[in-house]
């Protein structure tokens, strides 16, 4: 008889799980989720290059920079948008370490410039 009343209880005990599953699933994610799968699809991009010029209504950075081995991109010369101000002590001709990030409307965005030492 106990083993019983311990097996039916399991089962009650299984319904309620898969009946609070079903009702996760087929809620709409809240918006505090969605974030967090967004953010966690960021990858940064380290690279290196001469600043080559600045403009600083724009917010840009031109940079000549070496190849990006993780993103598979030669080497080359081309603008990009700044995240932040570029630190004061950055100056055109200098050779410069950054990282990159691409924003949700798929441009690529400096989170971080420096000069290399
Ligand atoms: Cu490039």
């Amino acid at each position: 008889m106990k083993t019983v009343n311990l097996s039916l209880t399991l089962m009650i005990a299984m319904a309620a799980t898969a009946a609070m599953a079903g009702a996760a699933c087929a809620a709409t994610p809240s918006p505090g989720l969605e974030m967090q799968r967004t953010a966690s699809q960021i990858v940064k991009h380290e690279g290196y290059g001469v600043l080559k010029a600045v403009n600083t209504e724009a917010g840009k950075v031109q940079l000549a920079h070496e190849a990006i081995p993780s993103l598979g991109w030669p080497a080359m010369t081309m603008w990009f948008a700044l995240r932040e101000p570029l630190p004061k002590e950055v100056m055109v001709g200098d050779s410069v370490r950054f990282e990159l990030e691409q924003t949700q409307s798929k441009k690529w965005a400096i989170t971080r410039i420096e000069r290399k030492r």
